[in-house]
């Protein structure tokens, strides 16, 4: 079943996460509301990304939380993921459906309105925006949109939104204002003294905007 809950969706980074681990850190943050996970480590074969995968899934069993990878789809299906994750760089996402079938979920990196149009809602299930903010976790990465981007490349996009890049709590109210779904967060959570309570905050301020 592809259901899911964007709202607070932690995207791990290997070297924030160094002091406790990316398991460990999911672990806490789920605990304090986080509501998606994304296992990203861009250096990590497929066997280590399998081997982090199922540790993932053993701590978030039972939470309901879903766990997606990103860019390496056979990493993916070999540790029974319940999506993928993939930038515009990757695999065109027609082909990545194909291969991982319809049971999974498929999320797509879009920054642009014109990449917004270019969805087809039979292929892609979510997108991640941005970046909002220019971010050092994401080297290289494309200009920042701000909330003004963010607002119209949501609204133009005909699946459900996900904020990234930059984001920490008080840029959280604007993101839902702006038309998302949910804001994705590295360092806001990575490496954060408390996980958990800094996933608990982040879930405050989304929920203090209201519906
Ligand atoms: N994609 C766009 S920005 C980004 C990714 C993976 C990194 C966001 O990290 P942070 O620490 O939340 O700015
Ligand atoms: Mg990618």
């Amino acid at each position: 079943m592809r259901t899911f809950d964007l709202s607070l969706y932690l995207v791990l980074d290997p070297v924030l996460c160094a002091g406790i681990g990316m398991v460990e850190t999911a672990r806490l943050a789920v605990a304090g509301g986080v509501t998606m996970v994304q296992l990203r480590n861009k250096h990590a074969s497929t066997d280590d990304l399998v081997e982090t995968g199922l540790a993932l899934k053993a701590v978030l069993a039972g939470t309901g939380v879903p766990i997606i990878v990103n860019d390496d789809v056979e990493a993916a299906m070999i540790m029974g993921a319940a999506g993928i994750h993939v930038g515009q760089g990757d695999a065109p996402v027609a082909e990545v459906r194909e291969r991982i079938g319809h049971e999974m979920i498929l999320g797509l990196s879009i920054g642009s309105i014109s990449e917004a149009a270019r969805i087809d809602t039979a292929v892609v299930d979510y997108v991640g925006v941005g970046p909002v903010f220019p971010t050092a976790t994401k080297p290289g990465h494309p200009p920042a949109i701000g909330f003004a981007g963010l607002a119209d490349v949501a609204s133009a996009s005909p699946v459900p939104s996900v904020a990234i890049g930059g984001l920490k709590r008080p840029h959280v109210a604007d993101c839902r204002r702006s038309g998302a779904s949910g804001v994705a967060v590295v360092s806001a959570i990575c490496g954060q003294v408390d996980p958990s309570a800094a996933a608990a905050e982040l879930v405050s301020a989304w929920k203090g905007v209201g519906a």
